[in-house]
C-alpha cells in the first residue's frame, strides 16, 4: 500500500507482472512460426525478464498478419461498416482500460524509464491522445467545392488503409498511441512492430484492444527485429501505408523500400539536434530548469533533447554555473523507486555510442564541467548527467545526435549568428527560444528552420499540437488535426449536373 503521507502518489509495481509475450495477430495470440523467441531485459539490473515470441518475416508478418488487417479494413466489414461514433467509443473505452490499467502499463519493463516521470508524462499523454482521437471520429469529413462549369463536387475522406506503424524503444506506450490514435479514428487497421527493445507494453496493449471490443484484425502487434519484421512491413504490397518514428538512417530505409514495393505512403519521425537559444533577457532560472530537462529527461533519450544550448555571451558564464548546480541534484537510482529522477541507457550499444561521443567531446577539446562517466559496476548502464562547455560547432558532439545524458552549452555574441548556426544542421525536429521579448520570440521562431519552436517552454508537447520536423527530422505530422491528413485519402466525387435552372 502507499506510503504514509504519500497516499496521493501514485507507487509503482515493485514485481512486475508480464502477461502477454506472444503475437497479437486477429485478438488472438500465436506463437512463432519459427519456433524462435527473443528476450527482453531490465537494463537496469541486467536481468533477463521474460522471452517474446519472434515474429518472422514471412509467415507472420508477411502473409497471415497484413492478410488479418487486411481483411479487416475489407469494404463490409465489422471495421469498415461501423459508425464512425461508434470507433470513437471503442478509443475510448480503450483509454478507460488503459487507466485501469496504469500501473502495469507506466513503466516499460525494458525500458525503466523513472516511474513518477512515465507515470505523469508519458501514460497520461498516452491516454490523452486516444481520448483526442476519439473525439475526431466523427468529425472527419469532407466539403463540397464551388467549382466551374455544371459539375458538383463533393470530398470524402477514406481511410488509407493497412498501415505499418514501426516504433522505437524510448516511449514505447506514447509512440504506439500517437499512432493508433489517429490510424484508427479515421477508420484504418494497423499492424504494429514495436522496438525489439520494448515489446511489452505494445503486447499488454493488444490484450485491452482485444478486451474494449476492436473487431479481430483492426489491431495486430508483432514483436520481433528491424531488418525481418521491420523490413516485411516496409517492403509489403499489401500496406498501404508506413509509420515510422527511430533512427535518419533507417527512415531512409523504410522510403528507399517503400519507394521500391508499392509506393506506401510514408511518415517518418526521425533524429534531431536540437538548438535551444537562451538570450540575456530572459528568465534565467527558467531557461535553466527548462533546458535541463529538456537535455536529460528519459536520460537523453529523446528525439527532442535539448542537445544544442546557446548561451548569449553575457550570461553564459553564469548559466554553465547554473546548469552544473542542477544537474548536481539529479537522483540517480533505481528507476521504480518514485524519487529517482535518472535511470539507466537503454542497452549496452546505445551505452557505448554515448562513451564514445563523450570521449570525443574530452578529446576534441569541450572542456567538460560536469560528469562524463559511467556510475555502478563494468555491467551498469547508468551514465550521470553530463555537461560541456566551451563547444566548437564543428566537434561530433556538436553535430550528431547523441541519444544520451549530455547537454552541450554553446555561446553566442549574435541573434543573425546563432539563427545562422542553430539552422546550419542536416536536422530541423525543434527548436527553443528563452527570451523576454515578444518582438525577439516571434522573429526567431519564423527563422528557425524546425517543425517546433518552444518560446520559454520546453517538451511541451500535447495532443492538439502537431509534431514533426524539417530536413532529415523526417516528414509530415504527428497529433493534432494534421494527423488526420496522414491516415486518409481524399477522394473527389464529381457529378455532372443535366439542368441548370
Ligand atoms: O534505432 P532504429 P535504434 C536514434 C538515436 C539512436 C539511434 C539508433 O540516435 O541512438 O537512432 O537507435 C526498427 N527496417 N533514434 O537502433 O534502428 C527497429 O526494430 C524496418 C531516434 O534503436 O531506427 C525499431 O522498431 N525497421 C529515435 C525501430 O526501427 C527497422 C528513436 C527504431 O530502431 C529496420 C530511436 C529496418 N531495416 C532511435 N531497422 C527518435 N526519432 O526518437 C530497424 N528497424
Amino acid at each position: 500500500g502507499p506510503v504514509e503521507g504519500t497516499a496521493s502518489v501514485p507507487q509503482p509495481l515493485k514485481v512486475q507482472d508480464i502477461r502477454h509475450t506472444k503475437i497479437f495477430i486477429n485478438n488472438e495470440w500465436h506463437t512463432s512460426s519459427t519456433g524462435r523467441t527473443f528476450p527482453t531485459f531490465n537494463p537496469a539490473t541486467g536481468v533477463k525478464l521474460c522471452d517474446v515470441e519472434e515474429g518472422d518475416k514471412v509467415r507472420q508478418t508477411g502473409l497471415f498478419m497484413t492478410l488479418s488487417a487486411k481483411a479487416a479494413q475489407q469494404r463490409g466489414s465489422a471495421w469498415r461498416r461501423m459508425d464512425a461514433s461508434s470507433r470513437g467509443r471503442l478509443l475510448h473505452r480503450l483509454a478507460d482500460l488503459m487507466e485501469r490499467d496504469r500501473l502495469l502499463l507506466a513503466v516499460d519493463p525494458g525500458l525503466r524509464e523513472p516511474f513518477l516521470q512515465s507515470f505523469y508524462v508519458d501514460l497520461d499523454g498516452s491516454i490523452k491522445t486516444l481520448r483526442y482521437y476519439a473525439g475526431w471520429s466523427d468529425k472527419v469529413h469532407g466539403k463540397s467545392l464551388p467549382i466551374d462549369e455544371s459539375f458538383m463536387c463533393l470530398t470524402k475522406h477514406e481511410p488509407v488503409g493497412v498501415c505499418g506503424a514501426i516504433i522505437p524503444w524510448n516511449f514505447p506506450l506514447l509512440m504506439f498511441s500517437w499512432k493508433i490514435g489517429p490510424a484508427l479514428s479515421c477508420g484504418n487497421t494497423v499492424v504494429v512492430k514495436p522496438a525489439e527493445e520494448t515489446p511489452l507494453t505494445a503486447l499488454h496493449m493488444g490484450s485491452l484492444i482485444a478486451e474494449a471490443g476492436f473487431p479481430p484484425g483492426v489491431v495486430n502487434i508483432i514483436p520481433g527485429f528491424g531488418p525481418t519484421a521491420g523490413a516485411a512491413i516496409a517492403n509489403h504490397m499489401d500496406i498501404d501505408k508506413v509509420t515510422f518514428t527511430g533512427s535518419t538512417q533507417v527512415g531512409q530505409l523504410i522510403k528507399e523500400a517503400a519507394a521500391k514495393s508499392n509506393l506506401k505512403r510514408v511518415t517518418l519521425e526521425l533524429g534531431g539536434k536540437n538548438p535551444c537559444i537562451v538570450f540575456s533577457d530572459c528568465d534565467l532560472q527558467l531557461a535553466v530548469e527548462e533546458t535541463h530537462k529538456g537535455a536529460f529527461y528519459n536520460q537523453g533519450q529523446c528525439c527532442t533533447a535539448a542537445s544544442r544550448v546557446f548561451v548569449e555571451e553575457s550570461i553564459y558564464e553564469e548559466f554553465v554555473l547554473r546548469s552544473v548546480e542542477r544537474a548536481k541534484k539529479v537522483v540517480i537510482g533505481d528507476p521504480l523507486d518514485p524519487l529517482t529522477s535518472h535511470g539507466p541507457q537503454i542497452s549496452r550499444r546505445q551505452f557505448l555510442k554515448i562513451m564514445d561521443l563523450i570521449d570525443s567531446g574530452k578529446e576534441e577539446g569541450a572542456r567538460l564541467e560536469y560528469g562524463g562517466v559511467a556510475v555502478g559496476g563494468a555491467e551498469s548502464l547508468f551514465i550521470q548527467p553530463t555537461i560541456f562547455s566551451n563547444l566548437r560547432d564543428h566537434m561530433r558532439i556538436a553535430k550528431e545526435e547523441i541519444f544520451g545524458p549530455v547537454q552541450c552549452i554553446f555561446s553566442f555574441k549574435s541573434q543573425q549568428e546563432v539563427v545562422e548556426r542553430a539552422n546550419r544542421s542536416p536536422f530541423g525536429l525543434v527548436s527553443a527560444v528563452f527570451t523576454g521579448s515578444v518582438d525577439r520570440a516571434l522573429s526567431m521562431s519564423a527563422a528557425l528552420d524546425t517543425g517546433t519552436v518552444w518560446v520559454n517552454c520546453y517538451n511541451a508537447l500535447h495532443a492538439q499540437t502537431p509534431f514533426g520536423g524539417f530536413k532529415m527530422s523526417g516528414h509530415g505530422r504527428e497529433l493534432g488535426e494534421y494527423a488526420l491528413a496522414e491516415y486518409s485519402e481524399v477522394k473527389a466525387v464529381t457529378i455532372k449536373l443535366r439542368e441548370t435552372l
